[in-house]
C-alpha cells in the first residue's frame, strides 16, 4: 500500500462536521466577547450566527453577514491605525480549515449606530486580503489553527459607524462548483479620529452579489498547483487604504525554497503518485463520492 492510501484511510475516518464561527475580536487589545453559537443575549458588537455550518452559495443572503446573523446592540470604538483581531473558534476549539484567503470588508451604516442596520442595504469595500505566505507558501488561514486571531489595522477610514465583515474562505473542496465554503462574520464598529479615505462609487460592492460560483478564486483546484498566484474574489482593496499590496493578481509566485518541498506536487514520488491518484478518483468516482475523498485530503498538504 503506497504511503498517500494509508493517508487517505486515515483522514476518512475523521469527523468533518463542525466548523466554525468568531467568538471575539479585540481592538487595541481591549477584548469583545460574542455572544454564544445562535445566542444573541448579551450586549456585544458582534453579529452572532446560528450555526456553525458554511454558506455554499455565492447569492445566499447569508453570505454578507453569516448564517442568520442576529443584529448586535454595541459598537466597538475604533480608530485609524487600531489593531483588530479576529478570533475564530470551532466546536472542537480553534478554527481548523487551512486553505483558502481570508478578506475583510466595511460597510457604512450610515448617521445611526449599526444596531438596527440591515446587512441587505450594504454597500461594502474591502480593506485588505491574505492569501498564501509568500515565504513559507501555506495559506495564511493556518496561522488559526493554534488559536491565534486573524489581524488587521484600521485604515485610515473617515469617522462613521460600519459594519465590519472578515471571511474565510474555505477551498478545499473549491474544485467543485459550489465546494467552496464562506465564513463571515460582521461586527459594529464606531470609528473615530480623523481620517479622511472614503472608498469611490466603483469600490462599492453587493455581498451577495460580489462573487460569482465560477471566479476563478472560487471554483480553482488550489492543489495541483500550489505556487499559481491565487486571485483573490470580490473587488479590489479600495485605493485610499495605504499599506496594502494589491490582489495577487499581478503578484508572482514566491521564489524562496525554504519550506516548499513537501508542497511542491513534482518534489517527491509520494506527491506526485497521490496526485494522480486523486485525479483518478475526480474522473472516475461520482461527484459526492469524489468530495468526501477531497474532505479528507483537506488536511493532506501537497
Ligand atoms: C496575528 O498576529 C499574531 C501576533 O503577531 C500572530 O501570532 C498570528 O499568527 C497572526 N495571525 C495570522 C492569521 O497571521
Ligand atoms: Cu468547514
Amino acid at each position: 500500500m503506497k504511503l498517500c492510501e494509508l493517508w487517505m484511510l486515515v483522514s476518512v475516518s475523521v469527523p468533518t462536521a463542525a466548523h466554525g464561527w468568531v467568538g471575539s475580536i479585540a481592538v487595541s487589545g481591549q477584548l469583545y466577547p460574542g455572544n454564544g453559537l445562535g445566542s444573541s443575549g448579551a450586549p456585544s458588537v458582534i453579529r452572532q450566527v446560528t450555526t456553525n455550518s458554511p454558506v455554499t452559495s455565492v447569492s445566499d443572503s447569508n453570505l454578507a453577514c453569516g448564517p442568520n446573523a442576529q443584529l448586535a446592540q454595541d459598537m466597538a470604538i475604533v480608530s485609524p491605525g487600531d489593531e483588530i483581531e479576529i478570533f475564530w473558534v470551532s466546536t472542537e476549539g480553534p478554527w481548523f480549515h487551512n486553505v483558502g484567503p481570508m478578506l475583510t470588508y466595511l460597510a457604512n451604516c450610515g448617521s445611526a449606530s449599526c444596531a438596527q442596520f440591515d446587512s441587505a442595504q450594504a454597500n461594502w469595500f474591502k480593506i485588505q486580503q491574505s492569501g498564501r505566505d509568500s515565504v513559507s507558501n501555506a495559506w495564511v488561514q493556518a496561522a488559526l489553527n493554534s488559536g491565534a486571531p486573524a489581524n488587521l489595522s484600521l485604515p485610515n477610514v473617515a469617522p462613521g459607524n460600519y459594519l465590519l465583515r472578515h471571511e474565510i474562505i474555505a477551498l478545499q473542496n473549491a474544485v467543485y462548483q459550489g465546494g467552496a465554503e464562506f465564513y463571515a462574520s460582521c461586527s459594529q464598529i464606531s470609528v473615530s479620529g480623523d481620517g479622511s479615505g472614503v472608498p469611490t462609487a466603483d469600490e462599492l460592492v453587493k455581498l451577495p452579489g460580489a462573487y460569482s460560483a465560477t471566479d476563478p478564486s472560487i471554483l480553482v483546484d488550489v492543489y495541483t498547483n500550489p505556487s499559481a498566484p491565487y486571485m483573490f474574489p470580490g473587488p479590489p482593496i479600495a485605493a485610499f487604504v495605504e499599506g496594502e499590496p494589491e490582489p495577487s493578481r499581478s503578484a508572482s509566485p514566491p521564489t524562496t525554497t525554504a519550506n516548499r518541498g513537501a508542497s511542491t506536487s513534482t518534489a517527491s514520488p509520494i506527491a506526485t503518485s497521490c496526485r494522480l491518484k486523486r485525479t483518478a478518483i475526480v474522473q472516475t468516482s461520482r461527484i459526492n463520492a469524489a468530495k468526501r475523498w477531497h474532505r479528507a485530503l483537506r488536511s493532506f498538504s501537497l
